[in-house]
């Protein structure tokens, strides 16, 4: 079986892990692989735009460590959007040391993410001891990872070998991994989603290395099943209506894809 040439709905089938599951049920549902990166920096934005773009989107993505006014509130009024409007919370918080000290931030500090975040990023650096210290914290909650296999930025580090060795700490930990943040078709295992950042249409960079392509390209030629999007959907003058253009671009994409 083909990650590229299976329908999410399938897909659902080839996984006992909640998260993914769950997930693949609301794209297929929703039809949207379309995440938001809500990148802004005050709560009450993070919000509005939640509510903007909650009926198109599958996930929603957060650095909640740049909202200046942080409160517990906010992330208690952030789930009840995500439940209304069916879609997870995935903070990208890209956990890269030893299994204790993850552990530690993941489930104390100001944040607590794993009281409210379904998804969070690690980096594969420290091995598998990353994962396993964060699912250490899980204490029966749903709840996984995507590792960061490979970056969009210009210079990335992220090589062949890396890319490898990230594969093989998602295969050897997939009761927690549910996949990874790549630019390329890095695993044809049906059960890994591969999340896709650096897309927007009209626009190839940022002036701080950021390299984007559109949504078409991401899913038909790099093999994204989801694409990650930020100002190209928060910069817009009309995010409700950018949010439904890429998810209907990315998700067109995803169906030629299947049937090609
Ligand atoms: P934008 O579409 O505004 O460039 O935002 C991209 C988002 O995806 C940012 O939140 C960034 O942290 C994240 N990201 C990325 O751009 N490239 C990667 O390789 C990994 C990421 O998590």
């Amino acid at each position: 079986m083909d990650r590229l040439k299976c329908t999410f709905e399938s897909r659902e089938s080839t996984t006992v892990q909640p998260v993914s599951r769950k997930l693949f049920n609301i794209m297929s549902a929703k039809q949207s692989n379309l995440c938001v990166a809500a990148d802004v920096t005050k709560s009450a934005e993070l919000l509005s735009l939640a509510e903007k773009v909650g009926p198109y989107i599958c996930l929603l993505k957060t650095h909640i460590d740049i909202l200046s006014d942080f409160s517990t509130e906010v992330v208690e009024e952030l789930k009840n959007i995500a439940v209304k409007h069916n879609f997870l919370i995935f903070e990208d918080r890209k956990f890269g040391d030893i299994g204790n000290t993850v552990a530690t931030q993941y489930s104390g500090g100001p944040f607590n993410i794993v009281d409210w975040a379904d998804l969070v990023t690690v980096h594969g650096l420290p091995g598998d001891g990353v994962i396993k210290g964060l699912g250490s914290c899980a204490s029966g909650q749903p709840r996984g990872c995507i590792i960061v296999s490979q970056m969009s930025s210009s210079g990335t580090l992220t090589s062949d070998e890396y890319i490898k060795g990230c594969c093989k700490m998602a295969e050897e930990n997939a009761h927690f991994v549910i996949g990874f943040v790549a630019q390329s078709n890095i695993s044809k295992d049906p059960r890994f989603i591969v999340f896709t950042p650096g897309v927007q249409s009209g626009c190839t960079s940022d002036v701080l290395g950021q390299q984007y392509v559109t949504p078409r390209a991401a899913v038909l030629e790099r093999g994204a099943d989801v694409v990650i999007v930020g100002r190209g959907i928060t910069k817009s003058d009309d995010p409700c209506s950018a949010a439904k253009h890429y998810k209907e671009e990315a998700f067109k994409a995803y169906q030629e894809r299947i049937t090609s």
